[in-house]
Parts: C-alpha cells; structure tokens; sequence
C-alpha cells in the first residue's frame, strides 16, 4: 500500500529522498561489465577486426562482434513505423545492425562489444581491439548527402534517399499560387539536437537458456513497444523477450525505440550465461542516442489581398542520419506533414518530405515529433507574410483561424479535429500581454537594447491508435492499476491512482498503480505522442466500469436484491443507507471462492478494459518575449505566457509541469542548443556538457502558464494530451520574438538556435 507522504505526489517522497530504482541501481554481484568499441570514424570499410588481443586481456570473459551475434540469428533493428508507400511515396529502409559488419556509417557506432568481470579491464580489453579501416568521404547534412557525387551509404538507397512522402493536394496547391495576391517563401533549417536525459541508456540484459527467455530491464517509454521492436530483431516470439522497466531519468522521445545495444548486450547474455550490466557514459549519450529534428524545409505560403491564406506548400528534406530507426521517417513524413493545418483554414496544402541517409547518429521521436517543427514553418511564414505584405500578425492569424463552431472539423490532411477555441485561447493569451505597453518599452529600450514579442498558434495532432489497456487487480487491501503506459517523469503513480480512487469512489491509499513489466502489459502503446492520458485513462475507467458491474450482480445476488436498488458508495453496495452492505474486498473474495455462483460471477472481480484510442487536438496559444544585447548578440527570454487547451485535466499540477518542461525545451532548442558535425570529418563536436549548450535555469524565466480548456469529444472524459504542447507552442513563440526584434535592425528571419554569434552575425551582416 502506498504510503501517505508529506509531498504532492505519489512519487517525489521516493525520488527526492534518492530512493529511486534506475536500471543501473541493479548491480547483481556476478553481472559482467560491458563497454563498446566505437567507430572512430563517421564512414569506413572494417578491413580487419582483431579480437585475440582483446581476449587475452586478464578477467576479460568474451569479446563479440557482428558476426557472433548473427550466428544467434540476431538481425538488425526494423522500423516499426514505415512510411507509407502509394501514389508519389517511396521507402526504402536501411535497418541499424547490432554491431557493424563490414562498415561503419557514423561516429560512435559499434563494432565490438567487449564483457569482462570489471569495467577497467573491459575498457582495456576495448583498446587492445585491432580495427583496420579504409575511410571514405562523409556525408553530413541533406546537402552534401544528396549532392551527386556524394558518398553512397547503402546500396539500394539511390542518392542516399530513403522514402519520399507526398501529402495533400499538389493541384490544388498550385492553381492556389497561381491566383494568389501575395506569396511569401522562406528556407527554414531546424538543426538536429540531442535529448540528454538526465539518466544515460542503461541496461541490464539476461538470458535464461532453460526456457529460452531474454530479459531486459531498460528505461523505456513503454515495455511493450520496446518488446515489440526488438523482439522481430532477436528472431524470437514476443513472449521470449521479457522487457522491465524501472524508474526512467527522462525519455523525451528518445526511450520510445530499440537500440543496437540492447540486441548486443541480449546476445551477450546468451553467449555467456551470465547477466550483462551497461551504463552509457555521457559521451556515448550525446553521440549514439537518437537525435531529434534535423530538417531543412523551404516552405510557400499564398494569400489573396486581404490576406486569407490560399495555399501552403512545404518540401522538407529531413536528415535521418545512418540508419532509419523505428519512427524517424514516420514522424518527419507523417506527423509533420499532419501538422501543417494547426489551428487556419487553409484550402490547400501540400507536402514533400525526402528523408536521406548520411554519416550522423539516427534520428527519432524527440518531444513532439514532428508536430513542433511543423507548426514552426507555419507560424514563422505567417510571421513572414504580416511583416512583407503589411498586415498585422494577430490580425492575420484571427481572419484565417478554424472557428469554435466549425467543429468536428476535417483537416483535409486525415485527422478530425473533435474540438477547440482557438480564438479563444489566442484572445486570452493576449489579454495576459499589453502590446501597447510592450511597444512604448520597446521604443524606450533605444538602440542598443532590441525588444522582440513573438506569438505561436497551434494544434497539435497527438496520441493516439492503435490501443491501450488496464488491468485491475485485488491485491491484499489493495486494488492495483496495471497500465501500459510509463511514467516518464509524467507522474503516472499519482495521477491514475487518483483518477482509479475517484473512479472506485475509495480512498487513494486502497490503489496502487503498477506498469513496466511485458509479463503483465505489453499490449499498451507505450508513453508516447502525449498520449499516456487520454489512453490509459480511458482505459482505466473502462477496467473500473467492467468491475463494479459485475460486482454490482453479484453484490444483489448475495444481498438478495435487484441490482439497480443496491447504493454504490465508498467502496461499498448497500440496500439503504445505513445497512452494512459487502465491501469490493469481500465481494471479490466471494467471487473468487465462487461457491454456489454462476460461472459469470465467480473467478474474482479483476477486470481488464482494452480500449482503441484516438487522436486528440491540443492547442493553445503562447507568446514570448525576448531581449537582445545588441552589443553581444546574447537573447534573453524575459516573459512567457501560455494558454493551453488541454481538455478535462487530471490534474492541474502535473499539467502545469509538463507545460513547464515543454517549454524549457522549446527555449533550449530556439536559442542554445544544436549537435553539431563537423562537414568533413563528420565529429559530433558538441558531444559534451562543454560544447552542447543545454538551457539552464537562468536562461529561462518564470512562465506563466494558464488554461483554457475545451473538453474533448472523442473520448468520455475529455481528455487532451499535455505533454509536449510546451515544446509545439514554444519553439515559434521564442524564435518568433527573435525576428521580431531583429526585423527592427533589418533581419528577416534567423534560424535556430539564435546564439548570441549567429544573432551578432546576423545584426553586423
Ligand atoms: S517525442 Mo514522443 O515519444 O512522441
């Protein structure tokens, strides 16, 4: 039973007293220790690999390379997204190997896998790892990847190119143009970032030869997804892979997929019989964990004179990196495309998106997956057209907006939104911001000091298919929640616990929600997309219902009753107010002892609800304020306003946090950070905490988050996602604000992260 504890959540008694359970905490005495030999090189042939040395080296146990694994029948890692392939699409895939055979195709990618009793000899056991490599030229960048004479990186992907994605009425789109009054182009490059969860990838890998089972404890954002994905790639049943999931130290998209290490590491376990423990270094972090972004889109928008969008027409060339991961095309064709409607109505719009291969660590989900990036190039080309064509920008985004009474409302691009004011969310936003004031501020702040105000609009196509689950469970004087969501610092421990005692109408004490073990919820989808919930809710309040029905039956046979005349209340079925009623403990051990009852009655009163879940359309409207030394080129974030339609919230708090987070990492995104290769070496050079800027707390400031919920209408208790709204609403508002302020000196536009160098270059340029 779950401890009542002075802190607001469930979960912050354990954590901030560091009792915490993260993969690493497990450290079973007889685990071997395990380090990669990583390329040094972002494009090579592997003449030679030279393990006897390695072997050698005294407490070193095995040293493995691809050709071991694959004689385990371990294959590379499949996508489990593919682009769709129709009319215009194409897709080719390259599929990330466990360790590289033959070639090496970016830098820190693995070539051997060395285990040995401790971590100093298997380090040393690395460097005695004989590699003979013959370099090629290195593709970094969509540019240099597609250009014609570029090095190839796999064969069968002709010119580097992976798939090619149309979406959208390209006709449509270009007799729009044709008549339009005005058009307005840019070329937007949202470069590629990393996640750096505060946790590196860690793992704890196993191998029971008697039944033939891998077990894999990892951070992840849902042990069944991650099952899912690795299992095809082990050459093994779903039920031959046991996924576990303890505390997670932040996921942001990056936890959503497999990697090659857990295949390595699994087969490690298998080779040797014994445990494997893995914790990468902070190095390792930065240069193999997915990466995010990573686009270069040249985008169109046409309007009539009095400014009614007519068509929007967007080509993205998205930079996979080596290999395509379980979702990086997907979300940079799909969700991206997907989002380029936000909150307009624009009659046409048509989209291209050619994913390429080149030398950089694989790109995939990183908070918001491609919805921020889309709503960007909308709002920043809305930015774009006010300012050319002499519209005011609120005005602009008010005469094209979906109206409240336009709902349900088709997107033309496959989605329905269900509800929604954005008008509304735009009007209270502003009502937060004086824009006179600001303008008298900025007119005061003279030369030297250039004020910027920056506003985004957006909706955000979130959660979603295929299902979800819950399971609950009589336990001891406990009900437990199993969900197949989880928690990624989203606070699921409180927030189901609650929604189930709500729903139960019991005290929180009696409810303990539990997930991240496949042995009892692989079916779930995972925490991804802001979905956790909407889906898990549902799906916990489908379990709830399920079970109080039939304990209502049996309740009124035992009770000798009809069922609508029993009361429900606090956990118990009564005839009147004051009898004494069966609690739901005592009418699940009756149930479970089943004498005497009929079949449907009998075999206790746990309950699973699997529900189908849809898509939900977060939106909202942020504004952001930014302050430019023009002496230095440094941006300071000095006001942020948010209003958010998140639907029904479960909690205010929670919801508030993960505004909070979004945001911080839109900031860090628009202003400070980028992974950074070098064009000809293809080094990652912001592979630490030195070079990779991540947003600190003074460089933020404290938002202003509010609310304006509309309830949901796809699901009963209409919710929204909330998780990455923060990140979709703040990358346009900050960057927005910046151009602003720069447009006062002449800049047009300036593309992320505006540096204090870039935004000085631009200012002196
Ligand atoms: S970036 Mo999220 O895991 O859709």
């Amino acid at each position: 039973m779950a401890a009542v504890t002075p802190f607001a959540r469930v979960e912050d008694g354990r954590l901030v007293t560091g009792q915490g359970r993260f993969t690493a905490d497990l450290a079973p005495r007889d685990a071997l220790h395990a380090v990669f030999l990583r390329s040094p090189h972002a494009h090579a042939r592997i003449l030679s690999l030279t393990l006897d040395d390695a072997r050698a080296v005294p407490d070193v146990v095995a040293v493995i390379d691809a050709a071991a694994l694959e004689k385990l029948g371990i294959r590379p890692l499949a996508e489990t997204n593919p682009v769709p392939v129709g009319p215009g699409n194409a897709f080719h895939s390259a599929h990330w190997p466990a360790l590289a055979k033959e070639k090496v195709r970016y830098v820190g990618e693995a070539v051997a896998l060395v285990l040995a009793d401790t971590l100093n000899a298997a380090l040393d056991a690395a460097d005695a790892v004989a590699v003979e490599y013959e370099e090629d030229a290195a593709a970094i960048g969509v540019d240099a990847a597609l250009a014609p004479a570029a090095p190839r990186l796999h064969d069968g992907a002709c010119g580097n190119i992976a798939s090619v994605f149309c979406a959208g009425d390209a006709d449509a789109v270009a007799s729009a143009f044709a008549q339009a009054a005005h058009v307005v182009e840019a070329r937007l490059e949202l470069p590629r970032v990393v996640a750096a969860p505060m946790e590196p990838r860690s793992a704890l890998a196993r191998f029971d030869a008697a039944d033939g089972v891998y077990t894999l404890t990892a951070p992840s954002q849902g042990v069944g997804a991650l099952r899912r994905h690795l299992a095809p790639a082990l050459g093994v049943a779903p039920e031959a892979l046991r996924v576990l999931t303890q505390d997670v130290g932040g996921a942001f998209g990056v936890r959503a997929v497999g990697y090659p290490e857990h295949l390595a590491l699994l087969g490690a376990a298998r080779l040797t019989g014994r445990a494997i423990r893995w914790t990468a270094t902070r190095l390792e972090a930065m240069m193999c964990d997915t990466q995010g972004r990573g686009m270069s889109v040249a985008a169109r928008l046409a309007l009539d004179a009095e400014g009614n969008f007519l068509a929007f027409d967007v080509d993205n060339r998205v930079d996979l990196g080596a290999y395509n991961t379980s979702n990086a095309a997907f979300i940079a064709s799909n969700n991206f495309a997907r989002s380029l409607v936000g909150p307009y109505r624009t009659p046409a719009i048509a989209a291209r998106v050619t994913c390429v291969f080149s030398n950089a660590a694989p790109v995939a989900a990183y908070r918001g997956a491609g919805r921020p990036e889309g709503n960007y190039v909308v709002e920043r080309l809305i930015d774009l057209a006010a300012r050319r064509f002499g519209f005011d920008r609120i005005d602009l985004r008010r005469r094209n907006m979906i109206a409240a009474d336009a709902m349900p409302y088709a997107n033309g691009l496959g989605f329905s939104y269900d509800s929604g004011d954005f008008r509304a969310c735009l009007d209270a936003a502003l009502a937060r911001v004086d824009r006179d004031d600001f303008e008298t501020r900025r007119r005061a702040a003279g030369q030297d000091r250039l004020l910027g105000l920056g506003l985004c609009c957006f909706v955000e196509p979130a959660g979603g298919p295929p299902q979800e689950t819950a399971h609950l469970r009589f336990g001891d004087g406990v009900i437990f929640i199993d969900v197949g969501g989880q928690s990624i610092g989203t606070s699921h421990a409180t927030v189901f616990r609650a929604l189930a005692a709500r729903l139960l109408d019991v005290d929180e004490a009696l409810c303990d929600v539990r997930q991240g073990d496949s042995a009892r919820h692989a079916e779930g989808a995972g925490s991804i997309a802001s979905r956790s919930a909407v889906a898990n809710a549902q799906a916990v309040d489908d379990a709830v219902k399920a079970m109080l029905a039939k304990a209502r039956r049996l309740a009124a046979l035992l009770l000798q009753a009809a069922p609508d005349d029993l009361i429900y209340a606090r956990g118990l079925f009564t005839l009147t107010e004051d009898d004494r009623g069966l609690d739901l403990f005592e009418l699940d051990r009756a149930s479970r002892d089943g004498a005497n009852l009929p079949a449907d009655l009998a075999g206790g009163l746990d309950a699973r609800a699997v529900i189908a879940a849809k898509p939900t359309f977060p939106n909202g409207c942020h504004i952001a304020e930014v302050e430019i030394d023009r002496a230095t080129g440094q941006v300071a974030l000095t006001r942020y306003v948010s209003v958010d339609d998140c639907g029904v919230m479960l909690d205010e708090t929670i919801v508030a946090g993960q505004i909070h987070g979004g945001v911080a990492q839109a900031v860090g995104e628009a202003l400070c950070e980028v992974a950074h290769y070098d064009r000809d070496s293809g080094q990652l050079v912001s592979a630490s905490f030195m070079d990779y800027a991540m947003p600190r707390a003074s460089d933020l400031v404290a938002f202003e988050t509010h609310e304006r919920p509309t309830p949901c209408a796809s699901n009963p208790l209409g919710l929204k996602g909330a998780g990455e709204s923060g990140t979709t609403g703040g990358l346009a508002a900050v960057m927005n604000a910046v151009c602003d302020a720069l447009a006062t000196v002449g800049v047009d536009h300036l593309d992320m992260p505006a540096t204090p160098e870039r935004v000085w270059t631009a200012i002196a340029d």
